[in-house]
């Protein structure tokens, strides 16, 4: 399949897919979305000789900054849970890949971007990487597993308040937290997530498989969190704060919340 907002290119056996929308900082659209969906449901499993895959941004600023806030003026609550509901599914068939999936994070992974690296099975975070849910400055909340996740990485205090105050993290304090796996000068992120995935092609590959499917089934037991984040993030969109969130956005002013 051809793609329009992934570059996809094979290097050393590993996929390197480029989430390629620099003017919108990468933002994932409802097309970016249905591609991810494509490539890890249909494409990916199909490439047996690949040893993993590599997720990153294009340019050197952002790696994703979010899902687009332009699309969001068009949701109501019936079409933001169903959007939550296939962006997580999505998103589980990255968590779920048998091969190594890691995210080279070189700039901004914030929302929909921090959730997607933190789907991926491990984060390489640039010197200049910024990460953060700043959902609630939109007066909306994380829709892709952002709730879940990130407590699973940085437990639930520094969890709650990156949450609740949208503050964004550097490199240096993500892993100092557990949410970066390593930090690497400015563009060498993709050097070392290949270091990594090429370490990783010469184990057993069933054996990687079943790591990454008993890691998974560890946190199955919090399986509801998601549908509770589905239905919350379908009914913040129907509220006033959430047009006023996305709209004060697309204006360039500050939001004016409130509480309804
Ligand atoms: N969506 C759409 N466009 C974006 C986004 C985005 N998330 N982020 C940046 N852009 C666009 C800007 O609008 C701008 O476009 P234009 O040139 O046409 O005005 C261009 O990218 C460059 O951005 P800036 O000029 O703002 O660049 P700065 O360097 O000044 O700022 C920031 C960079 C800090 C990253 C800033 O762009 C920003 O705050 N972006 C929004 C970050 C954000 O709030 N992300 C979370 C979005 S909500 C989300 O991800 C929810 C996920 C769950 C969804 C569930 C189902 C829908």
């Amino acid at each position: 399949m051809t793609y329009q907002n992934l570059l996809i290119t094979e290097e050393e056996g590993i996929l390197i897919v480029t989430l390629n929308r620099p003017k919108a900082l990468n933002a994932i659209n409802d097309l970016t979305m249905q591609e991810l969906g494509q490539f890890f449901s249909e494409d990916a499993p199909k490439r047996s000789n690949i040893k993993g895959i590599i997720l990153t941004g294009a340019g050197d600023k952002s790696f994703v900054a979010g899902a687009d806030i332009k699309e969001f003026l068009a949701l109501d609550v019936e079409k933001a849970t169903n959007k939550s509901r296939t962006g997580n599914n999505i998103f589980f068939s990255i968590e779920r890949f048998p091969k190594p999936v890691i995210a080279a994070v070189q700039g901004f992974a914030l929302g929909a971007g921090c959730e997607l690296a933190m789907a991926c099975h491990m984060r390489i975070a640039g010197e200049k990487a910024r990460f953060g849910q700043p959902e609630v400055n939109l007066g909306i909340i994380p829709g892709y597993g952002g709730t879940q996740r990130l407590v699973q990485y940085i437990g639930k205090g520094k969890a709650l308040e990156l949450l609740l105050t949208a503050d964004m993290i550097g490199a240096e304090e993500a892993y100092r937290l557990g949410l970066a796996n390593h930090v690497v000068p400015a563009g060498e992120e993709i050097t070392k997530a290949k270091e990594i995935i090429n370490k990783i092609g010469k184990k057993g590959p069933i054996a990687v498989a079943k790591c990454i499917e008993a890691v998974n089934a560890y946190f199955q037991y919090d399986a509801d969190g998601y549908e509770k984040e589905i239905t919350e993030f379908g009914n913040a969109a129907g509220t006033v704060d959430f047009k006023e969130g996305a709209g004060a956005f697309i204006e360039k002013r500050r939001a004016n919340f409130v509480g309804k």
